[in-house]
């Protein structure tokens, strides 16, 4: 779909479900002006998620009827139905009617993949502007892909399109939330350096933890921070060779954390230039998957006038 929508209508609200937090917000002229966060209940079944999205948005002043799109991490089917793919990060959320459940809920509202969602505004408004074939990723609770394949938002009938975090990863064995074993994700995002660190003898640190000790020279936290970063950049090598990517915007809390994407650009040197592209972390920063989900909602608008 080619962006029906030019910036200065960019105008709603929008409302972005990760494993870790919750984030509305309230968008005019393409930008974010007032914002509302709470952390995401993971053992939360679907209504209790979607009161907590109407507890934000009325802060944020939405009423029923006004423009809305509603990211979500994990697979939106075509038919509209909602379910994780790790189903570790949302243990009670499989074959939902979400898109149903939004328009009881909200009247207008338009619902995709977090991934997917950031991706095409990066495309449209940040790092991924001019890029024939553009791949955002977000190294977050989890690993998430959007692609951008010849200008078009790839997705599938299944919602599984662009779940590049459950590839598999050399360095990885563990068995992921998927229930595939040793995916990217079960060794690069947020769940596994937590799962990690506890394994390292550093129980109840998050990721933001191991950075933070990773900082200071701990050598058992560098060594996780640096083995996400090699997984990131050898998922970035092999998506390039099957898919031709010229251009990674790096997004999420870990995917933009402080020497990050250094770390990922360095583990990417190794390889042969041909499955370098140009990597970049993502112009929106935290806002990406907002900015797009409601960019998509009035894109749909705008396609059925
Ligand atoms: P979500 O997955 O809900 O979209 P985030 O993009 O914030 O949310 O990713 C959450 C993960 O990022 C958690 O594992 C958290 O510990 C980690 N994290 C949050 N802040 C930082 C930080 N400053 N540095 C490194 N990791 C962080
Ligand atoms: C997981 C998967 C993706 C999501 C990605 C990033 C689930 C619940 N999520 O790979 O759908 O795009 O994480 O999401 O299966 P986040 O939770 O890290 O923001």
């Amino acid at each position: 779909m080619r962006n029906a929508t030019p910036v200065r209508a960019l105008s709603g609200f929008a409302v972005d479900l990760g494993g870790t937090k919750l984030a509305a917000a309230r968008l005019e002229a393409g930008r974010v002006v007032a914002r509302a966060q709470t952390a995401t209940d993971g053992s939360a079944g679907p209504e209790a998620q979607i009161a907590a999205m109407a507890e934000l948005l009325a802060r944020l002043g939405h009423q029923r009827g006004a423009p809305l799109g509603v990211a979500v991490t994990g697979r939106l089917g075509r038919n509209g139905c909602w379910g994780a793919v790790n189903t570790g990060t949302l243990r009670r959320v499989a074959d939902v009617p979400l898109a149903e459940m939004l328009a009881a809920r909200f009247g207008a509202a338009r619902a995709l993949n977090d991934a997917a969602a950031a991706a095409w505004a990066e495309y449209q408004l940040g790092s991924g502007r001019g890029a024939e074939n553009f791949l955002y990723l977000t190294v977050s609770t989890g690993v998430g892909g959007g692609l951008v394949l010849g200008r078009r938002l790839l997705d599938s009938g299944n919602g599984l399109a662009g779940h590049v975090g459950f590839v598999s990863s050399p360095d990885a064995r563990d068995l992921c939330g998927s229930e595939r074993r040793g995916t990217v994700e079960s060794i690069a995002g947020g769940r596994a350096l937590a799962v990690a660190a506890a394994a390292a003898g550093h129980p109840g640190r998050d990721a933001r933890g191991v950075f933070t000790a990773a900082a200071v020279g701990d050598a058992w936290a560098e060594e996780l921070v640096a083995r996400s970063a090699r997984a990131i950049a050898c998922l970035v090598a092999d998506l390039t060779a099957a898919l031709g990517l010229e251009r990674v915007a790096l997004g999420g809390s870990i995917g933009l954390a402080p020497g990050y994407l250094d770390r990922v650009q360095t583990a990417l040197a190794q390889e042969p230039p041909l499955f370098r592209p140009e990597l970049c972390a993502a112009a929106l920063g935290q806002d990406s998957a907002l900015t797009g989900a409601l960019l998509r909602a009035l894109d749909t608008q705008e396609t059925q006038r």
